[in-house]
């Protein structure tokens, strides 16, 4: 059995780590640490990357059909016993440098750029939309990877069309907000509104377009409760919610804007995120996660 130090490390996001298995294969590894406020907190949530992993392969199945992805497999002899559940096999890619995201309503860096120019992405709006309102179409929003620590720029379908050529950037835009929307579809039938996702594609040895990375998962998405959906204010999260809440608290001590990391979290906000996630996933896949792995 291999053990994850069998695997270089490649890369690592804020939460997640990329591993080298093979010259073809990588692992994808989901941690149980979350952001909140551009930190990451020292509690972790229990069964978090195990969630969103689960959630990941779910969607991947479900858009098989639509656009190929890079999933290989999630229980394979080569995932090291230590992150099995939270750990995904996928063949390696020539990733393609853009964030692509479908926006459905208006919220985040989405709702700043419109209130400051009346466009996102060089999407000219309507005028008079107010935060979390839901778009007439869903918009496609690409970004550029910032340095490490700076948020992602947004960019105009033009600017990619530029950097990766317009064909390129046609299947991408295209690519987005057909998975987008079957997804948001299928979400909101289950309450929950998939206000925006982010994916990243990558080009295959054939030349084919191939989704990679996580997808549709709540630190990849915006989800909201449906039910309490009300346009003209921030809408609460669907999966961190508590931590946001708890944090901004009295209760907490911390002060948001000063330079100090985040305190540690009670185990009643714990239990409580974890099973928001563990909702998210049953609510959107009818599927019970005490049968993931
Ligand atoms: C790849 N990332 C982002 C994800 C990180 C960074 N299939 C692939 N082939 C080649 N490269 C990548 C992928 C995928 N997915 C993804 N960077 C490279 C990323 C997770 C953790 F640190």
């Amino acid at each position: 059995m291999p053990t994850l130090a069998d695997y270089p490390q490649i890369a690592a996001g804020k939460v997640r780590q990329l591993h080298a298995v093979d010259d073809d294969l990588l692992l994808l590894v989901a941690s149980d640490r979350i952001s909140a406020f551009d930190h990451v907190l020292d509690t972790p949530i229990p069964d978090k990357g195990r969630v969103l992993t689960a959630m990941s392969v779910f969607w991947f199945e479900r858009f098989a059909d639509l656009v190929p992805n890079h999933l290989v497999s999630w229980d394979d002899e080569r995932i090291p016993a230590e992150v099995r559940g939270r750990a995904l096999l996928v063949r390696r890619l020539e990733m393609v440098p853009v964030e692509c995201v479908a926006r459905g309503y208006l919220t985040g860096s989405g709702l700043a750029d419109y209130r400051r120019t009346g466009a996102v992405c060089g999407v000219e709006l309507p005028a008079g939309l107010v935060e979390s309102a839901e778009l007439a179409e869903p918009i496609f929003t690409p970004a550029t990877k910032a340095e490490i620590g700076a948020h992602d720029e947004n960019v105009s379908f033009e600017a990619v069309a530029e950097q990766v050529g317009r064909e390129l950037a046609e299947r991408l835009r295209d690519a987005t907000l057909e998975v987008y929307g079957v997804a948001r579809a299928f979400a909101r039938e289950r309450g929950v509104i998939l206000a925006d996702t982010k994916f990243e594609f990558g080009v295959d040895s054939s030349g084919a377009l191939v989704l990679g990375d996580e997808v549709l998962t709540p630190d990849s998405s915006r989800y909201w409760p449906a039910d309490s959906h009300e346009p003209g204010r921030v809408q609460p999260s669907f999966d961190k919610q508590y931590v946001r809440d708890w944090l901004t608290s009295p209760a907490s001590g911390w002060d948001r804007a000063s330079d100090t990391p985040p305190p540690a979290l009670p185990d009643d906000v714990v239990a409580a995120t974890r099973a928001r996630y563990v909702e998210a996933y049953e609510r959107i896949t009818g599927r019970d996660f005490a049968d993931w792995l």
